[in-house]
């Protein structure tokens, strides 16, 4: 029994002390946690930050079945269809003799991609089922054993860094094919009760032997990606979920130095390993691990205090959850372009960046509906891309009407919800260097067509903020889609003020 009160007083008393520690501020002393606080500052990632738009590509024999099969249809996310009860293990396992895209065409893919106004691109080297996209030398579950044979990654690699477009390579870690993977025993409980240090995934000595060769093989994989295909800018991991991946903080924080080593520069997400405490995403003194945060799937964050200072991106896929290919998208609702737009000017306006995910079919084709879309996109992004590329969150408050973004003094404000009286009303910020200034609109155009924008008087609120409203002309008002006005605001005295709202009417 006093054993036992014995350690509840230990566990209490470490859980309140690390608690109390990080409330104080203190650091826990970590081996494998964050590289740093706050953000990477070298020229890579600021291109990376400064993408605004990316294309994620789902691809693998998953598109055979398309999400259906013997006349039956998944709701499931079809890239998961080996999962999905409808085929048997052994069935999808041979599929890939089947695979044999004959219309694939990276170069049509990669043009596409940039008419879209795409600057970096996700590629599924292999999903979950670890059917693998490149001609892997240690494993058969390759497109080399394909009728295809070639070298997918190799084309799409090469392709799309001819057309300007940044290169990050999907890889899961998560493998069914791999005799050595295997699932970790649940590991809540332990994370919750902060009780890592005791979380075994496995239940024998032998299952966590032939773990051991899982993670060789991953690491061989990884090595070979990187040294065949030296154009890559990032890796992005999925699946490391998995209790006995997150067990193995030090080998995994190993594997990333080298492959760090391996490729300067290298890009990799918060989704690749965990702390020694279990935490993953953030570290146990809450800074972000790895390069960028890959939190936002699927959802994006709606302040700057929830991205918390770091980079992200949002990958976002058209129907409700299908990455890969799936025959019937009447399953869901279906992203409009205007939808998609107007994520991803959410995300730039909170300094991330959008993804938007294609999933090809087992010919080759990107579908009639992903082709409208990434055209409606690419019209749109071509008069207004200015807002979009290299932008951060603005210096002026989110106001209803849509998102402001900034680049230097540009400021970018797109309207999604068009004001009824054709008025957007902008709400300034206070001068920054003299408080008896004001600030006011210095410049207003429409990116549309390039005309100056009408800016009606201005009033001031009792807290002392200036708002203008600008006209939005007749030509203007039946747009359907969002558009852009470009302003520059400057700072004058308030003596001035006067003659400045004259001179507006
Ligand atoms: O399980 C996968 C899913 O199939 C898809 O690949 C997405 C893309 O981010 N990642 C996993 C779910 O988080």
């Amino acid at each position: 029994m006093k054993r036992i009160i014995l350690f509840v007083i230990l566990v209490t008393l470490t859980v309140f002390g690390s608690l109390y520690a990080q409330q104080q501020g203190n650091t826990i002393q970590l081996k494998h946690g964050a590289y740093r606080k706050g953000v990477r500052t070298d020229s890579e990632m600021q291109r990376w930050r400064e993408h605004g738009l990316g294309q994620f590509i789902h691809w693998g024999v998953y598109a055979i079945p398309g999400g259906q099969w013997n006349g039956k249809t998944s709701t499931y996310a079809a890239e998961w269809f080996r999962s999905s009860g409808l085929i048997s293990k052994e069935e999808y396992d041979n599929l890939y003799k089947q695979f044999n895209p004959l219309n694939f065409d990276a170069k049509a893919w990669a043009k596409q991609a940039r008419h879209m106004g795409a600057r970096y691109m996700i590629f599924t080297t292999k999903h979950h089922d670890g059917f693998c996209l490149w001609p892997s030398k240690y494993t058969d579950y390759t497109i080399a054993n394909t009728p295809c044979k070639k070298d997918i990654v190799g084309e799409i690699v090469d392709a799309y860094t001819a057309e300007g477009i940044d290169v990050h390579l999907y890889f899961s870690i998560i493998d069914w094919s791999h005799p050595g993977y295997q699932v970790g025993a649940p590991k809540d409980e332990f994370l919750r009760n902060n009780d890592w240090e005791n979380y075994r995934p496995f239940k024998t000595e032998s299952d966590s032997i032939r773990y051991q060769s899982f993670k060789e093989f991953t690491r061989n994989q990884l090595i070979e990606l990187l040294t065949d295909y030296p154009k890559i800018k990032g890796l992005w991991f999925d699946g490391s979920w998995d209790g006995a991946w997150m067990k193995e903080a030090e080998w995994v924080d190993n594997l990333g130095m080298e492959l760090r080593d391996m490729h300067p520069g290298l890009i990799i997400g918060s989704r690749f390993r965990a702390d020694e405490n279990g935490k993953r995403h953030v570290d146990s003194n809450g800074d972000l691990i790895d390069d960028y945060d890959q939190r936002f799937e699927r959802n994006l964050p709606k302040s700057l205090e929830e991205v918390g200072g770091n980079d992200w991106d949002c990958v976002m896929t058209i129907p409700e959850n299908q990455w890969g290919y799936h025959r019937d998208w009447s399953l869901s609702y279906v992203k409009t372009p205007y939808d998609l737009i107007e994520m991803m000017m959410q995300a730039n306006a909170l300094n991330g960046n959008l993804v938007v995910n294609f999933g090809p079919d087992d010919k080759g084709n990107i579908r009639q509906e992903e082709t409208d879309i990434a055209r409606e996109i690419g019209n749109w992004m071509r008069v207004n891309s200015e807002a979009v590329y290299g932008v951060h969150n603005s210096t002026l408050e989110k106001q209803d009407w849509g998102y402001i973004t900034q680049r230097d003094e540009d400021i970018y404000l797109t309207v999604f919800n068009k004001p009824m009286n054709n008025l957007v009303r902008v709400k300034l910020p206070r001068a920054k260097n003299n408080k008896e200034d004001v600030t006011v609109i210095d410049k207003a155009v429409f990116l549309i067509n390039g005309e100056p924008a009408r800016i009606k008087e201005g009033l001031r609120d009792k807290a002392g903020y200036e708002y203008y409203d600008i006209v939005i002309p007749e030509n203007l008002q039946k747009q359907t889609m969002p558009f852009v006005i470009k302003i520059n605001l400057k700072e004058i005295s308030r003596g001035d003020r006067a003659a400045y709202q004259q001179a507006l009417t």
